[in-house]
């Protein structure tokens, strides 16, 4: 039996070998340009386009010919979507899981909606393929999944908001905070699945107090974070370095975001994902 791990792109290219998955793309679209956002995407050209580029842009979820596509018909397909609080998404899937349906009556598709992103979906497809690798029946993947889900978080440290405000993804007085030179909003994917502000700071060093002291009073107890970050290694080592020291044995990866998590999360953008387990 063939099982397809998906979700679509904004979950971040995965980084740990022998775990495959297909991505149904996320796109980013200028007046000009369109960025598909595919593993190969040289995300920091298009920042720097983005940067210098002064008209409107945005972004698209995948088609539901795209979900088909990363389906790849398999037999069992095991889904994690962006979160539907903010985007069509999550809808998509679920349309192309019907008509995938309709064509193979005797396929199993589950999509999650993780009211999250980036590396809380990483976090989520690691299980899946734990899961399917165990052998486990799809009506108990579904149910365990959903457990688990209930025990993953994700954090951000954001230095702009802009192109959250521009596309409505946040109410501008929330960006505001985050608008001035050097102050960093630490928040949270909150359980509506959409953005919730916890702290400003100055500078990275108070964003990662703030984040330690957040994933401390949410139970985190030394297992899995995943980190992904926009062109900040530095600040992504630094927290690496932090978790560890209060959690020595905490199994930490450090990664990039491709080209949506890159758009919003903008220029030196962290976001964490982790298991309160
Ligand atoms: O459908 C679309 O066009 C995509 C819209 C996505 C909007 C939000 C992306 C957020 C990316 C920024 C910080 C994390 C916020 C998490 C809130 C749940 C990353």
């Amino acid at each position: 039996m063939k099982i397809a791990l998906v979700a679509d792109s904004s979950a971040n290219k995965h980084t740990k070998p022998g775990l495959s998955v297909g991505y149904a793309p996320m796109k980013i679209v200028t007046e000009e340009t369109e960025y598909i956002d595919v593993p190969d995407l040289d995300v920091r050209k298009m920042m720097e386009e983005m940067k210098a580029y002064k008209g409107r842009s945005g972004t698209a979820c995948p088609s539901i010919s795209d979900w088909l596509d990363a389906f790849d018909d398999a037999d069992m397909i095991l889904g994690v979507a962006i979160t539907s609080g903010l985007s069509g998404t999550y809808n998509s899937g679920c349309i192309a899981a019907k008509q995938y349906l309709e064509s193979k009556p005797q396929a199993k598709v589950f999509i999650l909606d993780s009211l999250s992103t980036g590396p809380e979906m990483q976090l989520i497809l690691e299980k899946y393929d734990e899961y399917a690798k165990q052998g486990m029946e799809f009506e108990e993947i579904c149910a365990a999944i959903q457990e688990y889900h209930k025990h993953t978080h994700l954090l951000f440290s954001l230095e702009s908001l802009d192109n959250l405000v521009k596309n409505g993804r946040v109410k501008p007085i929330v960006g505001k905070l985050a608008g001035v030179l050097g102050l960093r909003m630490v928040g949270r994917a909150s359980t509506a699945g959409t953005l919730e502000p916890l702290y400003k700071g100055r500078g990275e060093k108070k964003a990662i107090q703030n984040i330690i002291k957040e994933m401390e009073s949410e139970g985190f107890q030394g297992g899995k974070a995943r980190i992904t970050h926009n062109f900040n290694e530095p600040m992504a080592m630094e927290l690496k370095k932090v978790i560890l020291s209060k959690w020595p044995g905490s199994e930490i990866t450090i990664s990039e975001n491709t080209a949506l998590c890159g758009y919003y999360a903008e220029m030196g953008g962290l976001l964490i994902g982790y298991e309160d387990i």
